[in-house]
């Protein structure tokens, strides 16, 4: 079977819809035809500032959230970034390979940097710990979504460079974007991206928020001074985000929608759209709560996806380590 690998960071106290349809989505979809390796990217959590019992707790929630959303632990090799240390060791031989004004050149340190009152090191060359991450499970596809394409570039720059210089060991990672969801945007904001760090609370709309939050978030979202539903994103983009939103989690094409919609407005959408949010999430809510009410049983299914994980990347690192020419151990 093809391999695949993603992460998410465990930098909030939910997911939100942009993360399930742009990326996880996409993960238990592919469990069943790939081999699959899903990680919780704590490590990348800490480049910003940040509370270690946050942390944790956050760290056990995302599983949680994962868990609840499809992933099968027997099927799915699912861990925790910091139980596997060959990614860190990875990370530093490709921090060795990485120029240092291509890292310079990532947008999403520019954009997040800009935000933060001290800039780490960590933060800098973090998606050269993202290279690593994948590259040592060596996955012929990463599903994520559209934010994260210049990562992947470097990603396969990197397995590329290492391939030409010390022989063929990495194959090149392809991404696997879904066009419909690959960017949700934020409901206040809608021409930037729905984000757990940068979206205002009225922007995001959390999985695990009380449906009648989000039913509030959505009723708030930004749309235009025009009365007709339609898809134009360059025009009506927060209109568009909602019935793109709509379609993927109901499976019906936007078109299909705008045709039902013809003549309602958008107070109807909205409200419909809540429904059908509150649908979805309930149930995920549900089994959240009776994931994270054994929290030792959740540790376990963790530790022994790390072990699985750990399989595969100490093998990559001792051929990586001994390509570069360091004495075996
Ligand atoms: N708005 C989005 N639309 C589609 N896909 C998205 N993803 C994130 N936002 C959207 C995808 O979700 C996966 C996990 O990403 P993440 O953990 O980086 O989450 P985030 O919300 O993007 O978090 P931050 O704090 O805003 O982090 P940065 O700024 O680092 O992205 C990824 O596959 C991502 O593509």
């Amino acid at each position: 079977k093809p391999r695949v690998l993603s992460g998410i960071q465990p930098t909030a106290d939910s997911f939100h819809l942009g993360n399930y349809l742009g990326a996880v989505r996409q993960w238990v979809a592919l469990q069943e035809t790939h081999d699959a390796f899903y990680f919780i990217a704590d490590m990348h959590a800490i480049t910003v500032e940040h509370d270690p019992k946050l942390l944790r707790k956050r760290t056990r929630v995302s599983a949680a959230q994962l868990l609840a959303l499809g992933l099968d632990p027997a099927r799915t090799t699912l861990f925790v970034q910091s139980q596997v240390p060959e990614h860190a060791e990875l990370g530093w031989v490709m921090q060795c390979l990485t120029g240092f004004g291509e890292a310079g050149r990532m947008t999403q340190f520019k954009d997040k940097s800009a935000k933060q009152g001290t800039v780490s090191v960590g933060l800098f060359t973090y998606p050269i710990l993202q290279a690593a991450d994948i590259l040592v499970y060596r996955p012929e596809f990463v599903p994520v979504g559209e934010d994260q394409r210049q990562h992947l570039e470097l990603t396969r720059d990197l397995a590329q460079r290492f391939n030409t210089r010390f022989g063929k060991t990495f194959p090149l990672p392809e991404p696997y974007i879904l066009k419909d969801t690959a960017k949700i945007f934020d409901l206040q904001e809608p021409q930037a991206k729905m984000s757990k760090s940068a979206s205002s609370p009225g922007g995001i709309v959390e999985l695990l928020d009380d449906p009648k939050v989000s039913a509030k978030k959505i009723r708030s979202a930004v749309t235009d001074a025009e009365r007709e539903i339609r898809y134009d994103v360059e025009n009506k983009p927060g209109i568009s985000n909602l019935l793109g939103i709509y379609s993927a989690l109901t499976g019906r094409p936007v078109d299909a929608l705008v045709a039902d919609y013809d003549g309602k407005g958008y107070g109807d959408l909205k409200k419909d759209l809540a429904e059908v949010v509150a649908e979805f999430t309930g149930p995920v809510r549900d089994q959240v709560k009776s994931y994270l009410d054994d929290p030792a049983e959740l540790d376990k299914t963790l530790a022994a996806g790390a072990q699985r994980a750990r399989e595969v990347a100490a093998g990559t690192l001792a051929r990586v380590y001994d390509r570069v020419g360091f004495l075996k151990g």
